[in-house]
């Protein structure tokens, strides 16, 4: 279970307590616990925190007007928030950025997605290529800078980063922004210490982030603690928050050794960096609809999906119109989030990351079905049809089950928004 997950039914179990009274917190508490646990937070950190929750639900009283559990999830949120850290607001401006870090963190991914979030911010950018380490980084950084349409400069073969990073600063003296990828070790020893010296000697950046990836959970406080030591930095950056459990663990912890973290990767992609705002990434963890990037993400998902609003007034959904469901969640990969956003976080993400492969593979199986079978999905219980239609469509008997589970995932989550009158409502006021 993740973090979000497990807050939200901590917090759905306490609306369902009749009377919110010391052991109501208690247990609450221990739920919080638990989730807070598993996602790496430090154990003393989540002791204060459910500390501080206690403390503070016990103690007061929930202004006139506002019902206990609100409060009581407000106060959770407000806590949460202060414990994952700060908000981090980019300076749009001339600067030099340099990125440190350990193997495989993911510096040279977010060097091509740092110079294209500023270049979408009207700040033209470019990378250089100061590892000389790893085998075909200079290759790997100039496939991404073209992708990311930024400059790329880096010498093939060079053993010496600072020569590099003259060379670079020379050609993109009229950049706005300028990114350097440095070395990654398996450990922050000596000789890289030396390495990023130097290399700072000649780059002078503004920024120093040390990039850091969320699975390694709450140790990213005692690594940010060390490499602040070594090159003192100004910002963390946590990527692969997007497949962590730990992403909660990693930003507590970040935050607990008095560093900043500055941007958040949430995917491979080049666009799939976020500059870290704390209520906004609790927001969403809660279920609890962030204004502001909610309509920005519903109009961008919606243009893209081609969704309307009658769309969530579904009717049953059958094997009719399963197939054109599949297909539009496929287009709807930002749309999960902005469900999650409104507090219907938890879409199945196989069903969202479906491949055209298996899409053109379930039109086939449909297309075998016969008109009984389309609308009655219970039908397909007997192993008969099941043999039969994976016959006709020349596909296998486990491909037709395969579709049978996504089918019926697909029809509990329809089912779950359809009856959430909440989620109807914000949906509607956001189209
Ligand atoms: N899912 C996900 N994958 C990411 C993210 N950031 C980076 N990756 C992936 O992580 C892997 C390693 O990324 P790199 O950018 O090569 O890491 P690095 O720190 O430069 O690695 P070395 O140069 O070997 O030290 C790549 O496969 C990236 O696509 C992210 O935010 N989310
Ligand atoms: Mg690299």
């Amino acid at each position: 279970m993740d973090l979000g997950e497990g807050l939200r039914q901590a917090i759905a179990k306490l609306t369902r307590a009749t009377i919110i009274d010391a052991k109501t917190i208690k247990e609450f508490n221990k739920d919080l616990q638990k989730t807070l646990i598993s996602a790496d937070v430090e154990v003393r950190l989540v002791l204060d925190f459910t500390k501080d929750i206690e403390d503070k639900a016990l103690r007061s009283k929930p202004p006139a007007g506002v019902a206990p559990t609100d409060y009581i999830t407000n106060l959770v949120y407000g806590e949460l928030v202060k414990l994952m850290g700060d908000t981090y607001t980019p300076k749009l401006q001339k600067q030099r950025i340099l990125l440190s870090g350990l193997y495989g963190a993911g510096k040279t991914t977010t060097a091509a997605k740092l110079a294209k979030f500023y270049q979408d911010r009207g700040l033209s950018s470019a990378v250089i290529c100061a590892d000389v380490s790893r085998p075909a980084a200079y290759e790997q950084l100039e496939t991404l800078a073209k992708q990311a349409n930024v400059g790329f400069f880096g010498i093939k073969g060079e053993k010496d980063p600072t020569r590099i990073v003259k060379e670079g600063l020379n050609q993109f003296r009229d950049k706005k922004v300028v990114i350097c990828d440095t070395s990654g070790r398996s450990a922050l020893d000596s000789a890289l210490v030396e390495e990023l010296k130097r290399v700072n000697s000649v780059f002078t950046p503004d920024e120093r982030y040390l990039v850091i990836n969320a699975d390694i959970g709450q140790v990213a406080g005692r690594q940010a603690r060390e490499f602040n030591n070594a090159v003192g930095l100004t910002g963390v950056i946590v990527t692969k928050m997007d497949g962590s459990g730990k992403g909660g663990g990693a930003l507590s912890a970040t935050h607990a050794a008095n560093t900043a973290v500055a941007f958040i990767g949430i995917g491979e992609k080049l666009s799939n960096l976020e500059s870290y705002d704390a209520s906004k990434f609790i927001g969403r963890l809660l279920g609890m609809p962030d204004i502001a990037s909610l309509v920005a993400n519903v109009q961008e998902a919606v243009k893209e999906a081609n969704l309307k609003p009658e769309d969530m007034e579904m009717e049953e959904l059958n094997f009719d119109s399963f197939y054109s469901q599949l297909k539009a969640m496929g287009k709807m990969g930002p749309l999960k989030n902005v469900f999650g956003m409104m507090g219907a976080p938890d879409i199945p993400k196989d069903l969202v990351e479906q491949g055209e492969g298996k899409l053109s593979k379930y039109k086939v199986i449909i297309g075998s079905m016969t008109r009984e079978e389309r609308k009655d999905g219970a039908l397909l219980h007997d192993p008969d049809r099941v043999a039969r239609i994976a016959k006709g469509s020349g596909t296998s008997e486990k491909d037709v089950r395969q579709l049978l589970t996504d089918f019926n995932k697909m029809k509990k989550m329809f089912n779950s928004l359809k009856n959430d009158r909440n989620f109807k409502k914000r949906f509607a006021k956001f189209m």
